[in-house]
């Protein structure tokens, strides 16, 4: 059976991961410390959707599918040596690393935020990275990225794939090449995304290691056919002001008829996928792994562009709530472009949810079912750059 380590398999993007590929066919084993539980605590809020404990999760899933999936707790960046003993003693195919603060806003509330989010990011995937280099396995790294590195403002450019064309002229005599593309990063957290490429460019260039790194977009939904299975495999829906991203705060908003929280003229473009999709491209990239003296594979993980305005208006129209433009509170462009290829992807089959059909299904199944558990006073953004 092949088997893959997904570190920060309890959190929104690695639970349901977790399940897909257990279907799918993989022997999962997940790695996680609870930190994304922990942060609830800390912030005071919870998953709008009731989240079982960890293992309570597991038991249901192996009575649904026979499928076994199991769990260790070490916390990634702190416990190299249990890190590197769980490599040598399991011989992953793969590790899809999530295990990272994840949220732009959280990173941004405080000096001290802002120190968490750099040692745990960078301090994770530098540990891994080691870790699979004393390991002397050859071990695939799949790891979840962002399309905030890029930059948002692209001045008519379409985001390549990772890689920016360049020809550069020098005493008459015009070279081509290929470098990474400038990071253009919006917060502390993107800024340790934009780091983390330059890690996996050294040990890809010095170790030779297979790396693929997904530029994801922002995710909404919540639910995948695997947890929609039972009740206990729900997966987590944030919808505070920290964690929350903006679809799917946008729905919550709309399900107990709050105006929908815009910031500024809500100009802003961004890339976005459905939680199923992410799935569906992890695996995706499981599969298609680089060989091994290839470059880092780079692959924008996006389906969909829209403009912040226009999901609220088109919310609004469908559910007849409110639109609230606020103060932006965040240093980003008021208006801008966006332009991405995302065509290996779609080349390895990916078939993209989309929008129009799923977004009323959302709204009634998940945020309408568990509006009674929002706490309205976590919907404000408080976190000012
Ligand atoms: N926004 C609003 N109203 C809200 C919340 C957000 O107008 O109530 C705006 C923000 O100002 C921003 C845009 O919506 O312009 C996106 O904000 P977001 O919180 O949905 O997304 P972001 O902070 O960029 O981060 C999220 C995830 C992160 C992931 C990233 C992908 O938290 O983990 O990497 O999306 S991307 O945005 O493509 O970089």
């Amino acid at each position: 059976m092949r088997k893959v380590l997904v570190l920060g398999g309890d959190g929104f993007c690695g639970w349901p991961t977790s399940l897909h590929l257990s279907e799918a066919g993989y022997e999962v084993i997940i790695v996680d410390d609870f930190s994304r539980r922990k942060t609830d605590i800390e912030l005071e809020v919870e998953s709008l959707t009731p989240i079982r404990p960890l293992g309570e999760r597991l038991k249901v899933w192996r009575d649904v599918s026979g499928n076994k999936i199991r769990h260790i707790t070490i916390s990634i960046g702190k416990e190299y040596r249990r890190l590197l003993e769980l490599l040598i003693t399991e011989k992953p195919e793969a590790i899809v690393h999530f295990a990272e603060q994840r949220s732009a806003p959280y990173s941004m509330k405080s000096s001290g935020h802002r120190r968490l989010t750099v040692n745990k990011n960078l301090s994770a995937t530098n540990d891994i990275l080691a870790a699979i280099v004393e390991s002397k396995l050859d071990i695939h790294l799949v790891h979840l990225g962002t399309m905030g590195v890029y930059g948002y403002g692209t001045a008519g450019i379409k985001i390549p794939e990772g890689y920016l064309k360049v020809q550069v002229e020098e005493g008459g005599k015009v070279t081509d090449g290929e470098i990474l593309y400038p990071s253009n990063p919006g917060s502390i957290y993107h800024m340790t995304k934009a780091q983390d490429q330059l890690l996996f460019s050294f040990y890809n260039k010095n170790d030779e290691l297979r790396i693929t790194d997904l530029h994801q977009g922002i995710v909404w939904g919540t639910q995948t056919p695997q947890t929609r299975r039972d009740e206990y495999l729900i997966n987590r829906f944030d919808y505070d002001g920290d964690y929350g991203t903006v679809l799917n705060r946008f729905l919550m908003q709309a399900a107990i008829n709050y105006p929908l929280t815009v910031h500024g003229t809500g100009g802003q473009k961004r890339a976005f996928i459905h939680i199923q999709d992410t799935c569906r491209c992890i695996q995706l990239a499981i599969e298609h792994p680089p060989e091994k003296k290839d470059r880092v594979k780079i692959l924008n993980q996006m389906t969909e562009i829209h403009r912040v305005r226009d999901l609220a208006q088109l919310i609004a129209e469908k559910t007849g709530v409110g639109i609230a433009y606020l103060d932006n509170p965040r240093k980003e462009s008021a208006e801008n472009d966006l332009l991405v290829i995302n065509d290996q992807l779609l080349e390895m089959g990916l078939k993209p949810t989309t929008l129009n059909k799923e977004l009323m299904t959302e709204v009634e199944q998940v945020a309408r079912k568990y509006s009674s558990r929002c706490d309205q006073d976590k919907i404000p953004c408080l976190s000012e750059w």
